[in-house]
């Protein structure tokens, strides 16, 4: 087996320097003060490693990070990715399926390759990314239209690019372009969608999703990875539709459903092969314009998120 029973390790990322919209930093806690960890532990009975800390990292973010290459806040990025790694390696290798609270979703480049080194090691095989997500998150510095490093981790991951500033990122820790496949595109830039044919990386649009239904495409993405392949799932909550999570730095319209969503998750942890999730971009500070301090969309967008983490841990399983 992959992971040990019921044995979760839990890192709460508090970040928001790969994109510039203050307050997604906020996400963990806004999840787990939900009671998101009270559910996983007494509803679907799993032992929780949690070092009971929402890592601010403060002391990575550094006042002075000047733009290096088209990056935004680079070292800031890369100091606590770094920090990430070696969390989500720890976990990995004690056999803990690993979860992962963002944050914005540079944060992938510290979780995934933690994972990736760990199950390297340990099973000596690589291993899979499901990214759903609305966007693609591959542009490379050179080609990102914004400099934010949120649209720039699976690029780094893949060893499509690399940098200096990512320069602890090794073999090791990256994941083969073969074995990554995405659900839910929607607003792909241009460069991505070059790279994405370029390498023939397999991806589900949301025009996949309406013609074939998302049962045949997990199934399809599945049966792409193959069947022995332990799985990383990095589910970005702007994949969902704006209906149900409103509160995110980047939404785009015509998303999943809430139903499609939680199904992504419940038929990967059905696999029995997830080793990892990540659940990112939840940002309570984003309200509609009409929105107070208490409005509905902060609490429907933590709660779509707290479902999605629920149904990979097989919450809805009979
Ligand atoms: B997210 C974008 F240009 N592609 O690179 C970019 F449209 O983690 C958006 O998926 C990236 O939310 C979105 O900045 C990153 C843009
Ligand atoms: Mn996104
Ligand atoms: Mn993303
Ligand atoms: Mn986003």
């Amino acid at each position: 087996f992959l992971t040990t029973d019921n044995e979760l390790g839990v890192v709460a990322v508090a970040f928001s320097g790969g994109q510039p919209k203050a307050g997604v930093d906020g996400g963990p806690k806004a999840m787990i003060e939900s009671g998101l960890l009270d559910e996983i532990k007494s509803e679907l009975g799993y032992t929780i490693h949690y070092d009971n800390t929402i890592h601010s990292y403060e002391t990575e973010i550094l006042a002075e990070d000047p733009t290096v290459d088209n990056m935004k806040r680079p070292q800031s990025c890369s100091n606590v990715n770094y920090k990430l790694h070696t969390q989500t390696y720890e976990h990995a290798s004690q056999g803990r399926l690993v979860l992962t609270l963002g944050g914005d979703h540079s944060i992938a480049i510290g979780s995934i390759s933690g994972v990736s080194k760990a199950i390297r090691e340990r099973l000596n095989k690589p291993l899979a990314v499901i990214w759903v997500d609305a966007h693609a998150d591959i542009n490379t510095f050179q080609t990102s239209p914004s400099g934010n490093i949120h649209g720039m981790p699976v690029a780094f991951l893949a060893g499509l690019c690399s940098h200096d500033v990512f320069g602890w990122l090794k073999e090791e820790d990256r994941i083969p372009v073969d074995k990554l496949v995405y659900i839910g595109l929607r607003d792909v830039d241009s460069g991505e969608k070059k790279i994405l044919r370029e390498n023939k990386i397999k991806a589900f649009s949301m025009h996949d999703i309406d013609r074939h239904g998302i049962g045949r495409v997990v199934d399809m993405a599945l049966e792409y990875i193959g069947e022995e392949t332990p799985i990383h799932l990095s589910f970005d909550v702007d994949a969902c539709d704006p209906a149900h999570a409103p509160s995110t730095g980047t939404p785009v319209r015509g998303g999943l459903t809430l139903r499609e969503g939680d199904f992504i998750c419940e038929a990967v942890h059905q696999t029995g092969r997830l080793v990892a999730m990540d659940l990112v971009e939840v940002n309570p500070s984003i309200l509609a314009q009409d929105g107070g301090p208490d409005s509905w969309q902060v609490s429907e967008t933590v709660r779509t998120g707290c479902s999605l983490v629920r149904c990979a841990l097989g919450e809805s399983l009979l």
